[in-house]
């Protein structure tokens, strides 16, 4: 199915998240006794010894609300006795920068908007409200006590309702991945062609038009073994002879961002090239496999087995998959989670919550560190992100506990493609609906 952005406009989905969300955190002041909630958008950072700023990382809680992520020291309200959030601008003179960020058309309407330009006038704004309200921000800007100030009883009852998204926050993640892919697109050619790590996330840059500080996390861009380094951010500037690239980047859209991974081989004919598109297809059936209260501890189960399935098809392992299983061989090969979700932030909060008060969803004991562990709602946002890597320092530890369960000539073949990971979201619909966004948007 398309639901790709036409009619209703992206302005008139923010009116509906706008309504949605307030409705959704009025529901929060009455469970937990507080009047409103005053979200920060953050304050820039200077670094150690220096009059220079760390790039501008707007609150992930302000960015569930408000588009803006490069205007600091703005508030949003939300009180329990108004039905329109209003929203506090910071308009201090300014010289030394360029003209603060406005909404997108078509997006003040829905909001209360008061400019101010210092802290005391923004507080004689907000009144007499300082003992029912809570801040949500990393500085107390407010000077409110403490226990009003990020308290985890409202932190967490704003991480469960996260979890489904909104129309206009699933349109948002859909544009951004469109925005995302003939970025990739450039970043294949550029590969290629023989670019070099640099000149590949230049050019995926170039395609998306956008700086490197408004992307939603740093690019991940590997050639060769460097693929098997999970988050390979510092980019070679030299081109070496291209066996294998794997590039992990997304863009972002009113704060909302795309996550995707893809991996290429140089040589189409080549071994590597079909292990990729057996993991492909691997990952393909990963992401049918989704559904509403489905756990996600299951699917890391699912994928761990296929994963296993492929290197023994690929001669890599000597055992049976519910060796490779039962004895962890597979964690060396697969060492992370088959997804997170996805949000105001990249790893969206909100996915080990049992329900809003906080509780967990115990871990498992096989997979105690999983990023995602509760299960599946509707409109939820997962990543679906398998892969399979030959790590040189977690192969040399299997050397010596389980030398036995690998043919280590085949090891040493693999090392220098690096390793795989495919990656796309996928929104869980409340109609049982899966749409892989990413694949929609390759198409
Ligand atoms: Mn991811």
């Amino acid at each position: 199915m398309n639901r790709l952005l036409k009619d209703p406009t992206i302005a008139d989905l923010f009116q509906q998240h706008i309504e949605e969300k307030r409705c959704r955190f009025h529901n929060i002041l009455k469970t937990t006794g507080w009047d409103e909630i005053v979200i920060g958008s953050g304050s820039g950072k200077v670094q150690f010894q220096d009059d220079m700023a760390y790039p501008f990382k707007v609150n992930p809680y302000f960015r569930e609300w408000m588009p803006l992520d490069k205007r600091s020291k703005c508030f949003l309200r939300i009180q329990s006795n108004t039905d329109k959030p209003t929203l506090y601008l910071n308009c201090a003179e300014d010289i030394w920068h360029t003209a603060p960020q406005g909404l997108p058309e078509g997006f003040s309407e829905h909001l209360e908007i008061i400019e101010y330009a210092s802290i005391d006038g923004l507080k004689k704004h907000l009144g007499k409200t300082q003992d029912k309200a809570v801040l949500i921000n990393e500085t107390n800007d407010l000077d409110i006590s403490d226990a009003q100030w990020n308290p985890d009883q409202v932190l967490n009852a704003i991480d469960f309702q996260r979890r489904s998204k909104t129309p206009y926050e699933q349109a948002c993640v859909r544009q951004a991945t469109q925005l995302a892919v003939p970025a990739h697109r450039a970043a294949e050619q550029a590969f290629m062609a023989g670019a070099s790590e640099l000149e590949i996330a230049s050019a995926y840059l170039t395609a998306c038009k956008c700086s490197e500080n408004e992307m939603p996390y740093a690019i991940i861009a590997g050639i060769n073994q460097n693929a098997a380094v999970l988050h390979h951010h510092q980019l070679n500037n030299k081109a070496v002879k291209p066996r294998s690239f794997l590039i992990d980047a997304g863009v972002q859209f009113n704060n909302y961002a795309s996550d995707i991974t893809r991996t290429y081989a140089f040589d189409k004919g080549s071994d590597f090239s079909a292990m990729i598109s057996t993991l492909d297809s691997a990952q393909q059936q990963l992401v049918s496999y989704g559904s509403i209260g489905k756990s996600p501890m299951d699917l890391q189960v699912l994928a761990q087995q296929k994963i296993a399935q492929i290197l023994i098809d690929f001669n890599v392992l000597k055992v049976s998959v519910e060796q490779a299983l039962e004895q962890k061989i597979i964690n060396t090969f697969f060492p992370h989670g088959l997804g997170h979700h996805l949000g105001c932030n990249v790893h969206d909060k909100g996915s080990r919550l049992a329900n809003p008060a906080g509780d967990l969803v115990s871990a498992s004991e096989k997979y105690p560190s999983l990023r995602a562990s509760a299960p599946m709602v509707a409109n939820q946002i997962h990543t679906v992100e398998p892969g399979i890597y030959f790590i040189p320092s977690l192969l040399d530890k299997l050397r010596s506990d389980q030398s036995e369960a690998v043919n280590w000539s085949e090891i040493n073949h693999w090392i220098p493609f690096g390793g795989i990971r495919i990656e796309d979201n996928i929104i869980l619909h409340s109609d049982g609906d899966l749409e892989n966004i990413t694949r929609l948007a390759f198409q």
